[in-house]
C-alpha cells in the first residue's frame, strides 16, 4: 500500500503503468484487435445465397394492429419472405422469467419498436427497401412511460418484492433526525460497439446453427428450440467472441438469432441478421429507470438507524430480467453501510418502453445512488459533510445485510481509510476549499463513493459452470468453457490458470469458441462471475489432468508421485529437473491409453438463499472499493469536467492487473457516464428520441477525468474467487455515482440556496438551473 506518500498524480500513474506491464499478461486478444483480424458475427464466412433480414418493428408504443399490408414488400425484386408469428411452429414465446414476451407482436404491440415481422432479403439493403413499403394501421391505446404512472394505474411485471432487518417503524420514533425525499436515475444504453447480430445456417436433417453475439448460448439455443418445436439438441449455439456487451446481450441477443434461425428454418437456407445502430438502440432495453421513495433516521451522533425506500423499477413492456433486476436492487440497498433497521420494497412496473434489461451492476447502482442521495440529503439539512456520515456508518465485520448474510473479511472501512491516506483527502480537501475561496465563476466539488458489492448470481441454481479441456498429443492444449469473451479478458484469465496449472507457455493453451455442443447447459457470462465460475472449472479439469500426468510420469520415472511436479515444461523429481519434457510425458500417457481430455463442473459452495423468507447467504463474497471524485462546475454555463478520480479497489490478489485496471477504468466512465451525461429520452408516446449518437451522448476522451488512479487495496484476496483474484466487471462503475455528487458540492458551493435535487443525469441544462434556482 502507498501511505502518505506525497508524490504527485502523475508519478503514482507511471509507477502504476510500469507494474502493471511488469506483473501481468498481455490480453491475448489484443493483437488481433488492433489488426483489425479479431472475428465477430459479422466476420464469420457465410456460405453462397446467405439471405439477409431487417425487422419490421412497431411504430406506436401500444394499440390493437388493425391490418398489416406487406403486398408491396413482398413484390420488392429480392424480397425472399417475410416472416410473422403465423410462422412460428412452435411457441411465440421468448420470456425467460415470466413468459410474457412474444417473439413477434400478434394482435397487439407494447412498445415502440417492438418486432411484428422479419423480412428476408437477398441483401439488407433490399430488405430495408422492402421495409418502408409495410403498410400498418394500428388503433392506438393509452402510453405508459412511467413508473409512478404504470404503479398507480396498478401495471405491474409481477408482485411487489420486500426485504426487511429490524423495525424500522419503531426505531423512527426514537431518532434524532429524519429525512424524507425522492429520486430519480434514469435508464442506460449499453452502447457495445458491435451491434446486436446472429447468422443461422442450416445442417443436416434439419438441425440448425447459429451464431450469435450473445453473453447467454444457452439461452439462445434453448429460445430457439421452443420457438422453432425442436429439441434443444437440434440447435448449435456457437460465439466468437462480442464487441461489448454490458448486459444488453445477456437477455437481448435472443430474439435476433431466433429470429435468423426461424427464417434458415423455412428456408433452409443461412440468414444473416444485423441490426444497424438505429434499429438497436430503438428496439432494445436498456439500463432501468428508477423512481424511488425513502426515509431515514439518524442517532444524534449521525448512525444511521433506519432505512425505509421503495423503489419503481420502470421495467417496460414485459419481464425480460427485471424481477432478478429488482432483487439486485435490494440487495444493495444500503450499499457500503450497516443499518441496522431496513426495509426495501421494489415493484417491477410495466410500461410501454421496450423492456429494460440488464446492464452492468443489474439494479444494484439504481439502489446505491438511492442512500447515497439520502446521506447527501441528510448531511446538507444537519449541516455536515456527507464524508461524515458515510465514514462513521460503513460495514465493519460481523455486520447483518437486510438478506441476513452476515458481512464477512470486510474491506469498506479498509478501503475508506486507504483512500485517504494514500491521496492525502485532507490536502485535497483543502485545495477544493481555497479554489472555491478564490474563484467566482468556477467551482469545484469533491465527493467520496465507496461501494460493497455482492458476488454470484442473486438466483443461487445459476452460479455453476463446467470446462471441457484438451490436451493434444503434441502437447498442445485446447480449452472451451461457457464463458463469453467481451472484451473483459476472461479468455487471458481462463489460458492464465491452464498455462499455471500445467507450467507451460501460454502460446501452447487456445480458448476456443463458447459453444453449446462443448459446454451445455450454461450460465450467460454475467454478474462479474464468469472468471469465478469457468476459471473455478477450468481450475478443476485441468487439475484432475495434472494428477493423471504425474502416475504417468511417477510410472516412468519408477519415482513415487508425492515427489513430482511439472515446472517450466519439464518435469521435476525432488526439485530436480529430469529429461522428461512436457511433450515427451504427453506421448508416453497417449501411448499408455490414458485419457487427455477432462471435464469438470464447478458449482459456488456455500450459497443459498430462500425467497419465501427473503433471507439467505446469497454472495460468495463481496467487492469493496472507495473512490474521490474532484469536479470542476464552470458557473456561468453549466458544463463541468472532472480534475480527477482517485480509487483504492479490492481485486483480492488480482492475476491480470493490466486486466483489472482497465475493467476498472472502463466501470468507473460508464457509470460517470450514467451519472452525468447519458440521457435517455423517450416522448410522451413511448417514442425513443435519443436515438442516435448524435442525441446520445457517452463519454469520450474529453469528457473523462483527466487524471485516474485506481490503486490496488492490500488484501489477502478470498478462496471464493478464482486464484483469490476478485470479480471485477461490475463493481467499479458504481464509483461514478460519486460523480454526481462532487457536481453537486461544486453547485452548493455557488449557491447557497440551492435546494438539493436528486435526478440523474446530472446534465449540464440541470447544473444550470441549480446554480440559478433557490
Ligand atoms: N444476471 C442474473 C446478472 O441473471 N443474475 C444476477 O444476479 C446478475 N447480476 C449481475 C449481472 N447480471
Ligand atoms: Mo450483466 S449486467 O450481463 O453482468
Amino acid at each position: 500500500m502507498h501511505k502518505n506518500k506525497s508524490h504527485s498524480a502523475l508519478d503514482l500513474k507511471k509507477s502504476q503503468v510500469e507494474v502493471s506491464l511488469k506483473q501481468s499478461v498481455k490480453n491475448i486478444d489484443s493483437y488481433t484487435h488492433v489488426r483489425g483480424e479479431s472475428l465477430y458475427v459479422d466476420d464469420v464466412n457465410v456460405r453462397q445465397g446467405t439471405f439477409h433480414a431487417v425487422v419490421f418493428d412497431s411504430p406506436k408504443a401500444h394499440g390493437k394492429i388493425k391490418s398489416i399490408d406487406y403486398s408491396k414488400a413482398e413484390a420488392l425484386d429480392g424480397v425472399e419472405r417475410i416472416f410473422t408469428y403465423k410462422d412460428i411452429p412452435g411457441d411465440n414465446q421468448i420470456g425467460g422469467i415470466i413468459p410474457d414476451e412474444p417473439l413477434f407482436a400478434e394482435e397487439e404491440v407494447h412498445f415502440w419498436g417492438m418486432p411484428i415481422a422479419l423480412i428476408v432479403a437477398k441483401t439488407e439493403l433490399i430488405a430495408r427497401q422492402a421495409r418502408r413499403l409495410v403498410k400498418i394501421d394500428i388503433e392506438e391505446l393509452p402510453v405508459i412511460t412511467t413508473a409512478k404512472e404504470a404503479k398507480e394505474k396498478g401495471s405491474f411485471i409481477n408482485a411487489p418484492r420486500s426485504f426487511k432487518l429490524g423495525n424500522t417503524d419503531k426505531e423512527f420514533k426514537d431518532c434524532e433526525y429524519v429525512f424524507e425525499g425522492e429520486t430519480f436515475s434514469n435508464g442506460q444504453e449499453q452502447l457495445y460497439i458491435e451491434a446486436q447480430g446472429s447468422y443461422a445456417e442450416p445442417l443436416e436433417n434439419g438441425n440448425i446453427k447459429i451464431t450469435s453475439s450473445t453473453q447467454g448460448p444457452t439461452a439462445v439455443q434453448k429460445t430457439a428450440a421452443r420457438v422453432l418445436g425442436l429439441s434443444m439438441h437440434k440447435i448449435e449455439v456457437d460465439v466468437t467472441r462480442l464487441g461489448g456487451g454490458f448486459g444488453g446481450k445477456e437477455d437481448q441477443a435472443t430474439p435476433w438469432a431466433v429470429m435468423a434461425a426461424l427464417a434458415t428454418y423455412h428456408l433452409n437456407q443461412s440468414v444473416k441478421l444485423i441490426l444497424n445502430r438505429h434499429d438497436d438502440l430503438r428496439m432494445t432495453g436498456k439500463r432501468h429507470p428508477y423512481e424511488s421513495t425513502y426515509k431515514i433516521g439518524f442517532s444524534k451522533d449521525l448512525k444511521i438507524l433506519a432505512y425505509e425506500v421503495e423503489f419503481l423499477q420502470n421495467s417496460g413492456a414485459a419481464a425480460d430480467l427485471s424481477p432478478a433486476i429488482a432483487e439486485r436492487t435490494l440487495f444493495h440497498s444500503t450499499n457500503s453501510y450497516f443499518v441496522p433497521h431496513v426495509k426495501s420494497t421494489v415493484y417491477s412496473c410495466k410500461t410501454n418502453l421496450p423492456p429494460n434489461t440488464a446492464f452492468r451492476g443489474f439494479g444494484g447502482p439504481q439502489g446505491m445512488f438511492v442512500i447515497e442521495s439520502a446521506i447527501a440529503k441528510a448531511a446538507h439539512e444537519i449541516g455536515v459533510s456527507a464524508r461524515e456520515i458515510q465514514e462513521i456508518n460503513l460495514l465493519q465485520e460481523n455486520d447483518e445485510f437486510s438478506y441476513g448474510q452476515i458481512a464477512k473479511q470486510v474491506e469498506a472501512q479498509n478501503s475508506w481509510h486507504s483512500a485517504k491516506d494514500t491521496f492525502n483527502l485532507k490536502e485535497l480537501e483543502k485545495e477544493v476549499e481555497e479554489f472555491n475561496k478564490s474563484n467566482k465563476s468556477l467551482k469545484k466539488g469533491l465527493a467520496l463513493m465507496p461501494i460493497t458489492f455482492g458476488i454470484s448470481f442473486t438466483n443461487t441454481q445459476m452460479n455453476h459452470a463446467r470446462a471441457l479441456v484438451h490436451i493434444y498429443q503434441d502437447g498442445s492444449v485446447g480449452i472451451s468453457t461457457a464463458a463469453v469473451e467481451m472484451g473483459q479478458g476472461v479468455n487471458t484469465k481462463i489460458l492464465q490458470i491452464a498455462a499455471q496449472v500445467f507450467s507451460i507457455d501460454k502460446s501452447k493453451v487456445k480458448i476456443e469458441t463458447t459453444n453449446t455442443t462443448r459446454v451445455a447447459n450454461t450460465s450467460p457470462s454475467a454478474a462479474s462471475s464468469t472468471a469465478d465460475l469457468n476459471g473455478k472449472a477450468t481450475l478443476k479439469a485441468c487439475e484432475i489432468l495434472l494428477d493423471r500426468l504425474k502416475d504417468v510420469a511417477s510410472e516412468d520415472l519408477k519415482v513415487s508421485k508425492e515427489t513430482i511436479i511439472l515446472k517450466d515444461e519439464f518435469v521435476y523429481v525432488n526439485a530436480k529437473k529430469t529429461d522428461l519434457n512436457w511433450e515427451a510425458l504427453i506421448f508416453k500417457t497417449m501411448a499408455k491409453r490414458v485419457a487427455l481430455t477432462e471435464n469438470a463442473h464447478y458449482a459456488t459452495p456455500k450459497i443459498h438463499f430462500d425467497k419465501t423468507k427473503e433471507k439467505g447467504h446469497p454472495f460468495a463474497y463481496h467487492v469493496y472499493g472507495t473512490a474521490i471524485v474532484i469536479a470542476t462546475v464552470d458557473c456561468l454555463r453549466g458544463t463541468y469536467t472532472f480534475d480527477t478520480v482517485k480509487a483504492i479497489h479490492d481485486y483480492g490478489k488480482s492475476m491480470s492487473e493490466g486486466i483489472d485496471l482497465g475493467q476498472a477504468e472502463g466501470g468507473l466512465v460508464q457509470g460517470m457516464g450514467w451519472m452525468t451525461m447519458e440521457e435517455i429520452a423517450y416522448d410522451i408516446n413511448g417514442r425513443l428520441l435519443s436515438n442516435a449518437l448524435s442525441t446520445y451522448k457517452v463519454p469520450d476522451v474529453f469528457s473523462a477525468p483527466k487524471n485516474i488512479e485506481i490503486l490496488p487495496l492490500e488484501t489477502q484476496g478470498n478462496e471464493m474467487a478464482i486464484l483469490k483474484s476478485k470479480a471485477v466487471g461490475e463493481p467499479p462503475l458504481m464509483y461514478g455515482i460519486g460523480a454526481y455528487f462532487a457536481i453537486q458540492n461544486a453547485i452548493k458551493a455557488f449557491n447557497p440556496n440551492y435546494k438539493l435535487k436528486f435526478h440523474a443525469p446530472m446534465t449540464p441544462e440541470k447544473v444550470l438551473m441549480s446554480l440559478y434556482s433557490n
